[in-house]
C-alpha cells in the first residue's frame, strides 16, 4: 500500500508536544478532535513490547476536554450520560457513553468531575461540544461550556509507576485507579489521574500550563533513561488485545451502549434523567438484535480501514468485522466486530475475505484475556 503524507493546516492543530514527537521519530499521524494524533513510532510490533516492558510518554493532546461549569452543570452532564453520576465524587474521573435520544452513542468519554458545578469531559473522536451546546441553549440551562487549553501527556507501561515517584514523590503512587490529585512541577500545579488508554498502568497528566508541561516533558525523558522511555502512542494491538473500544471505529451513533457491551456504564433503575432512558429502556426489555464481540481468525496480517462483511458456511452474513490486528499474544489477527443476533454466540466461525484471499474465523467473548 502506497503511503500518502498529511497535509498541514490550521484546521488539523498541532500539539504543544508535536515538535518533540518529530525529532523522536513519529512516523505516522491520525486525526483526532481536529488535531494531530501520534499513530506510530516505526513498529507497531517493537512499540507494544516495548510498552508492556517499560514506559512510554505520549502526545494525547487530541482528548481535548470540554469544560462546564456554572449553577446547572451537574444536570446538563447527567442530560448526556446514561452512567448515573448522582454519587459522584470531586477528584474522580468517570467513564461514561454520551447518548443521544434514541440512544445512539456520541461519544465515550472520561468524565472528570473537578468541582459541585465544574466539569471536564474528556472526549473520543466527536464534536460534543456542539452537542452540550445545542441541549443548554434548547433548555435554556444556566452554564458555561468551552474548550480550555490542556494538552494530556500519558505516561502508560509497568514502569510508569517508579518513573512517576522519582518527578512527584511517593504521593503519586497511592493514587486509587481513575482517582485524581494536583501536583506542582516547575510552577505550576498539574492535574494528574491514574488512567490512560492502555491496560499497562499508569497516569495521564492534564497540562495546563504549557511552559511547564514542555519542562515535564523533558524531565520524564531525563529521568525516564534508567527505566528505558521511550516515545510512543496508543498502540492499535495493545489497545485490541485490552478491549479498549474506540469511538469511530468500534462504534458511533448508529450503536446503542446496550449493544456495544457497556452496561455496566448504563443505569436504567435510578431517577436521573438522561436522554435516551425510556429508548434504553425498551432496547433492553426487548434484548439486543447485535452485539460487539471479539474475533479470532487464522490470519497472520490484516489492515481494517472499513467495515468488512463476515459471511457464514451458509453465505449469510453474520457481522462485521471493525478494527482488527495481528496479536503476537495469540499468534493470529485478533479484532472488533458487531455481530448480528443469532449468531453473536462464543465459537460461532465465519469466512472472511483479506486482500483477496479467505480466512477461517471464530466469535469470541470480550476481552479476549
Ligand atoms: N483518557 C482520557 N480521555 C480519553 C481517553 C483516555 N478520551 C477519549 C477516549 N480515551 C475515551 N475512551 C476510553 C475508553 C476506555 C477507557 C478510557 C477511555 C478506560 N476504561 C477502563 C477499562 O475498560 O478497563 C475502565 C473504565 C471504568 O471502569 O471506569 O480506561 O484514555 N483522559
Amino acid at each position: 500500500m502506497k503511503n500518502y503524507s498529511i497535509a498541514r493546516s490550521r484546521r488539523l492543530r498541532s500539539t504543544p508536544y508535536t515538535s518533540r514527537i518529530e525529532k523522536q521519530g513519529v512516523t505516522a499521524y491520525t486525526s483526532y478532535n481536529h488535531m494531530l494524533l501520534p499513530a506510530a513510532f516505526g513498529s507497531l510490533e517493537d512499540s507494544y513490547r516495548h510498552l508492556k516492558e517499560n514506559v512510554q510518554v505520549w502526545d494525547v493532546a487530541g482528548e481535548r476536554q470540554v469544560e462546564i461549569s456554572g449553577k446547572d452543570s451537574g444536570k446538563l452532564v447527567q442530560l448526556m450520560t446514561c452512567r448515573d453520576l448522582s454519587k459522584s465524587k470531586i477528584g474522580r474521573c468517570y467513564y461514561c457513553p454520551i447518548i443521544d435520544d434514541k440512544a445512539g452513542i456520541i461519544n465515550d468519554p472520561v468524565i472528570l468531575k473537578l468541582g459541585e458545578d465544574r466539569w471536564w469531559i474528556s472526549i473520543a473522536d466527536s464534536d460534543v461540544i456542539l452537542f452540550a451546546k445545542g441541549l443548554a441553549i434548547g433548555k435554556k440551562f444556566d452554564v458555561k461550556i468551552f474548550e480550555p487549553n490542556v494538552d494530556i501527556l500519558a505516561v502508560q507501561g509497568p514502569k510508569s509507576f517508579a518513573l512517576m515517584e522519582k518527578i512527584f514523590g511517593k504521593k503519586i503512587t497511592e493514587m486509587k485507579f481513575f482517582g485524581f490529585d494536583y501536583f506542582e512541577f516547575a510552577g505550576a500545579k498539574h492535574l494528574i489521574a491514574k488512567s490512560g488508554w492502555s491496560k499497562q498502568g499508569g497516569y495521564e497528566i492534564y497540562v495546563e500550563n504549557t511552559e511547564s508541561g514542555l519542562a515535564l516533558y523533558d524531565k520524564l525523558f531525563e529521568v525516564g533513561k534508567e527505566f528505558n522511555v521511550k516515545a510512543g502512542c496508543p498502540n492499535l494491538i495493545e489497545r485490541i488485545e485490552s478491549a479498549l473500544l474506540s469511538y469511530g471505529n468500534d462504534m458511533d451513533n448508529d450503536d446503542n451502549p446496550l449493544e456495544c457491551g457497556l452496561d455496566k456504564y448504563v443505569n436504567l433503575d435510578t431517577d436521573i434523567n438522561f436522554l435516551g432512558k425510556e429508548k434504553l429502556k425498551e432496547i433492553k426489555k426487548k434484548g439486543v438484535t447485535r452485539k460487539l464481540m471479539g474475533v479470532v481468525i487464522d490470519a497472520k496480517e490484516i489492515n481494517v480501514s472499513k467495515s468488512i462483511n463476515l459471511i457464514n458456511g451458509k453465505n449469510s452474513k453474520i457481522g462485521e468485522l471493525r478494527s482488527g490486528t495481528y496479536s503476537p499474544h495469540f499468534k493470529k489477527v485478533i479484532g472488533i466486530a458487531m455481530i448480528d443476533k443469532p449468531y453473536f454466540e462464543v465459537s460461532e466461525t465465519f469466512k472472511i475475505s483479506i486482500n483477496d484471499d479467505v480466512f477461517e474465523g471464530k466469535v469470541c467473548d470480550l476481552p479476549f484475556i
